[in-house]
């Protein structure tokens, strides 16, 4: 019988890869753990626990009644806050980054970034949400961390991670040593190491993207939807579209089965919907780690300018040959004509 490992045992552990760590980044990813086993709870009751709907309306203790995205980033700043690692939340749910200005947080070096509930939109029919979170190290030494140490490229970042609530419970992250996948035990309230050193397969047939916006996509995205779509068998085999409104559902897939995930321009999002400071970034590192690609169809994620806590960018992320003929085709079809 395979003794089970949870994520607490595994990241101290490995707190051994972080010769000059003293247990910081260890108690940040726990904390990260804990609110996601909150959350979790609160996500498999939606339904009953009258906490999907509209906030302003009340409780019966006549608290404002909070959508379930208000309550994840509620949880994950309240964890962040209370665990003292951490002197700044950047959060999609907060217009501004939170100072976490405590007397347990004053000497804390790190810095996250968190989409709190990505595709919630999905909560209301039971398809799957997910948590996207980025962790990185402050720049500023002493004094108050400020939005400088905030805009760094994803390529300074320490770790990142996702959970996807599903048909069961995982969080799956990195520390730049690989990508470890946790399935959470509801039975005993633990993540369970239940995909050691995850690989994204080289090649795949799934491609994910809303395709209701084809007519608003570049040429090349075109061109590469419609090379998908040839069932040309002399050479390859059909692909498969799989989309569900939640980039950590879709690129979950893809990190197990293989495949890419899109979120090119369009006419609304002309920069990209996705956010690159806890969307991309974060999603990046991960796949990248895992031996994919990630890019924005013309340069890697990871290296993109951090100009705006909120910015956006175009993806194209997955199995590193399907995002190389992406790219390839925008090269051909779209070539890039202004630096984004
Ligand atoms: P659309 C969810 O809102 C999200 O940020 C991603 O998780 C998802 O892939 C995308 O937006 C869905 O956007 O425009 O296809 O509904």
């Amino acid at each position: 019988m395979k003794a089970v490992k949870t994520l607490g045992q595994f990241i101290i552990e490995k707190q051994a890869d972080f010769p000059y760590a003293k247990g910081e980044l260890s108690r940040l990813l726990r904390d990260i753990g804990i609110a996601a086993k909150i959350v979790n709870r609160e996500i498999n009751k939606a339904g009953l626990a009258d906490i999907i709907g509209e906030a302003g309306t009340t409780n019966i203790q006549g608290e404002g009644q909070k959508k379930l995205d208000v309550y994840a980033n509620e949880q994950f700043i309240a964890a962040l806050q209370s665990g003292g690692e951490c002197c700044i939340v950047v959060s999609e749910e907060n217009d501004e980054y939170i100072y976490i200005d405590s007397e347990i947080s004053k000497n804390a070096k790190y810095i996250v970034a968190i989409d709190p509930l990505d595709g919630s939109s999905n909560i209301d029919v039971n398809v799957g949400v997910g948590t996207i979170f980025s962790i990185f190290r402050r720049k500023s030494v002493g004094g108050k961390a400020t939005l400088e140490d905030v805009l760094q490229n994803g390529t300074e970042q320490i770790a990142a991670g996702y959970v996807i609530y599903g048909s069961s419970t995982m969080m799956v992250y990195t520390t730049g040593k690989g990508v470890n996948g946790f399935t959470l035990d509801p039975s005993i309230g633990e993540f369970c190491l239940s995909y050691p050193n995850m690989q994204i397969p080289a090649d795949g047939y799934i491609y994910s993207i809303n395709e209701g916006y084809y007519t608003h996509f570049p040429d090349g995205i075109k061109k590469y939807i419609k090379y998908c779509q040839v069932e040309d068998d002399k050479t390859r085999r059909p692909y498969t579209s799989r989309y569900t409104g939640s980039m950590v559902a879709d690129l979950h897939r893809s990190l197990i089965k293989g495949g890419i995930f899109m979120y090119p321009i369009t006419a609304q999002a002309p920069n990209g919907k996705l956010r690159l400071v806890y969307e991309c970034n974060p999603m990046a590192f991960i796949v990248e780690q895992a031996g994919g690609k990630a890019s924005n169809g013309y340069e890697r994620i990871l290296k993109l300018d951090v100009t705006e806590l909120h910015q956006r960018s175009a993806i194209m992320i997955g199995s590193t040959n399907m995002v190389e003929k992406a790219e390839e085709m925008l090269a051909c079809f779209s070539p890039q004509v202004t630096k984004r």
